[in-house]
């Protein structure tokens, strides 16, 4: 195209993505005033040409808006089907499943160790007859599905495409996007199953198999969003997202594939916060780093420079108080991701950060991106904020400094020797800590939260999920399916399975297609690598003196400190914290950020492992001899868990300990609580100060009993 004006090389490509439709229909007239569907500035960037800045495509929303994909699963397949069925008809054009933490860890519904999670934060998948169930009477040839699936990613995805054989469709007609992001997960979410490297293997594995025979199914979602979530800053995210992302394109270069035939279908997954310009700029930098990282990975065509991502509108940013002002928040970051040009949103519903989300927020969070695609006309032009000042220079420091970071990872091996090395979990830690410490300190305003709260809050309606009945029909599907299985060919298949993970050869996915064909179980395939792998136990480690730096000589900071020392004297020693993540929930930002900031006021503070029974934290607590448990709860599991965990006190004699719990706990559940033994309760947006205070009063009420 050597020669030709930018506004020809626009045309030429819009036309050929517009096929049949005229260009010139994309103009439009708003009473009188004339409107273009692209303006093209001085600096020569083009939308839908290298490196993508303006977006991939040339006319990006003017011809076809992006994907409304809502992410959801409810407890059984069945409740999720009928979901996802209402939501397809009421305007949402993708499906995107979230499975039960159970799912995610490689357990079936059964394990002893998985009591309190099954059904809780996602459907439950145990077998090829619950994916069969998930996907009644959605053609799965005609509807795209992503998989937020990463731990147990060959099980599931094996079950997915047999449960399509099953439909009679065949696995090159599926399109979709598969998770499959495991370096973030020990980076900051958690449900990995297998150390690092025989994870690493099952990613290759599964762009190869995609590669080879689902030509249309995203192989990847390289993920930033939980790092966004963690308390990543920008410049991390996109840094860290990408260093991921090369690890990925080596892995599978590794073995012997070419760039070109599996880049294109990498994808990605950004999360949208409140920074609205800066959260626009991200997804500029990331698509303009991605094509040069692309380039210089050996990649030629254009396809497979091209960036495209999922966005999810923040769940941290939404508050327990006031929370139909996350409606608004949600509507923001929204349209901050559409101005980034994402390929495909989540909006989350507005009480997400008290309970799953009931119909009524789960229409309103799909109905705020409608409103954005039918009445706002921002889908007319492309890349409207292209060529504002500020948007421009944000992306180009946005591109320098993820760059310097990326480069520093790079030296250090790349991704997956810096995930074990754990330095960029503690450098979100860190992020994550300071931003809490200006909330806490009214420094970083949150509106019905550290400013302009309300006396007294409505109780809203919340979903409950009823654990126990799940897993009780989950475990009957089981027991069907094991009695009538042909038992020999499953164990065979099985021991096929396991083979390839011993020999380091075969594709995994490929042996586990035949097992679940076979009817071998979720747990089953994945305990058959376990057999080989290992399962990954991670050290937990601790971050120190974020809090007391950024508290330096604040009153209320030092009224805290002297309490404890104060306590010290009249004990002979410090209160002592044993913080709890119990169950299969990874997220341990809440948690981490108690750690810290207890650590620095003067506790003694135990981080207990991830993934812990109750009975297992109770050992523990008795071990060390701490005046108080904290548990933290994200993922729903607190009605089952919790008193579990006061029962198994008493039953060691414990019965001084103070039990409190913080995370995501809807009101409704907080007598519940109370009535089972916890002294207290502290939800999204507690001051971390008031909360020290708090259980040093529950610990003191104890001691003086
Ligand atoms: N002109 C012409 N064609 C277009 C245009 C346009 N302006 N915009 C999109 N298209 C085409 C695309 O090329 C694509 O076709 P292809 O697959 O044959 O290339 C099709 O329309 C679908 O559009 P796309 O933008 O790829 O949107 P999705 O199918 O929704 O995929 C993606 C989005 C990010 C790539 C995918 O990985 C995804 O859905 N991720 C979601 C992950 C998720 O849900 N995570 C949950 C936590």
């Amino acid at each position: 195209m050597m020669g030709k004006s930018p506004r020809d090389v626009w045309s030429h490509i819009a036309s050929a993505e517009l096929r049949d439709i005229p260009l010139d229909s994309l103009r439009r007239d708003y009473g009188g005033l004339e409107v273009e569907p692209v303006y093209l500035g001085e600096d020569g960037a083009i939308p839908g040409v290298e490196p993508f800045t303006r977006g991939v495509r040339a006319t990006m929303y003017a011809n076809r808006p992006w994907t409304i994909r809502q992410y959801a699963g409810f407890s059984t397949a069945e409740e999720s089907n009928r979901f996802y069925r209402r939501a397809l008809e009421r305007g949402q054009k993708g499906l995107s499943v979230a499975f039960d933490l159970a799912t995610h860890r490689g357990y079936d519904s059964d394990h002893p160790r998985v009591v309190g999670d099954v059904g809780k934060a996602g459907v439950a998948i145990d077998s090829v007859e619950d994916m069969r169930l998930l996907f009644d009477g959605i053609p799965l040839d005609e509807m795209s599905v992503s998989m937020t699936m990463n731990g147990a990613v060959i099980p599931v995805l094996a079950m997915f495409i047999v449960a399509a054989e099953e439909q009679g469709v065949s696995p090159e007609k599926l399109s979709g996007t598969i998770q499959n992001d495991i370096l973030k997960e020990f980076m900051v979410r958690n449900t990995y199953i297998y150390p690092p490297e025989p994870s690493m293997r099952i990613v290759g594995d599964i762009i190869a198999y995609t590669a080879e025979h689902m030509p249309k199914f995203n192989s990847i979602s390289i993920s930033g969003y939980h790092m966004h979530e963690a308390g990543a800053t920008a410049i991390q995210e996109l840094a860290y997202t990408l260093a991921d992302g090369i690890d990925y394109v080596r892995a599978a270069q590794a073995r012997g594939l070419d760039i070109d035939k599996f880049a294109g279908r990498l994808s990605f997954f950004f999360g949208i916060g409140m920074n609205f310009f800066v959260e626009v700029a991200k997804l500029r930098a990331a698509r303009t780093l991605w094509s040069k990282i692309m380039t210089d990975l050996g990649a030629t065509d254009p396809r497979s420079k091209m960036l495209r991502t999922h966005c999810q509108t923040s769940g941290v940013s939404l508050t327990e108080q006031d929370p139909y002002n996350n409606i608004v928040r949600t509507a923001y970051e929204a349209l901050a991701a559409v101005l980034g040009g994402t390929q495909s949103l989540h909006t989350n519903s507005f009480d997400e950060a008290i309970a799953l989300p009931s119909e009524t927020s789960s229409r309103i969070a799909r109905n705020t991106q409608l409103i954005l695609q039918h009445e706002t006309k921002i889908t007319d032009v492309v890349d409207p904020l292209g060529g504002s000042h500020y948007i421009e220079d944000l992306t180009r420091q946005l591109v320098e400094k993820a760059q310097a970071l990326i480069d520093e990872v790079e030296a250090q091996g790349g991704m997956t020797k810096a995930v074990q090395s754990g330095e960029p979990k503690l450098a979100i830690e860190k992020a994550a800590a300071i931003r809490q410490a200006a909330i806490d300190r009214g420094e970083e305003v949150i509106v019905g939260v550290n400013r302009y709260r309300l006396d007294t809050e409505d109780a809203i309606e919340t979903l409950e999920i009823d654990n126990a009945k799940v897993r009780a029909g989950q475990i009957a599907r089981l027991k069907t399916v094991r009695r009538t299985r042909d038992e020999a060919r499953c164990q065979s298949a099985l021991n096929a399975l396991r083979e390839y993970a011993a020999m380091d050869e075969g594709n995994l996915l490929d042996a586990a297609v035949a097992a679940a064909r076979a009817r071998a179980t979720l747990g089953e395939i994945s305990q058959a690598m376990e057999d080989v792998f290992g399962r990954y136990d991670a050290t937990t480690r601790v971050l120190s003196g974020v809090y007391s730096q950024s508290y330096a000589g604040d009153p209320q900071y030092e009224e805290v400190a002297t309490r404890i020392k104060e306590f010290e004297r009249s004990y002979g020693r410090a209160p002592a914290l044993f913080i709890a993540k119990m169950g299969q929930d990874g997220h341990d930002r809440g948690a981490k950020v108690i750690a810290t900031a207890f650590a620095d006021l003067g506790f003694v503070v135990h981080m207990g492992s991830l993934f812990e029974t109750p009975h297992e934290v109770a050992a523990h607590a008795g071990e060390l001899g701490v005046d108080a448990v904290g548990v933290s709860s994200l993922a729903a599991g607190h009605k089952t868990l919790v008193p579990e965990l006061i029962a198994a006190l008493r039953e060691r004699g414990l019965k001084d300990v103070a039990v409190v719990v913080g995370g995501v706990i809807p009101s409704t559940d907080y007598e519940f609580l109370r009535k089972a033994g916890v002294l207290d309760i502290f939800g999204p947006g507690t001051n971390v100060l008031d909360a020290a205070y708090s259980v040093l009063n529950a610990i003191e009420g104890r001691l003086s009993n």
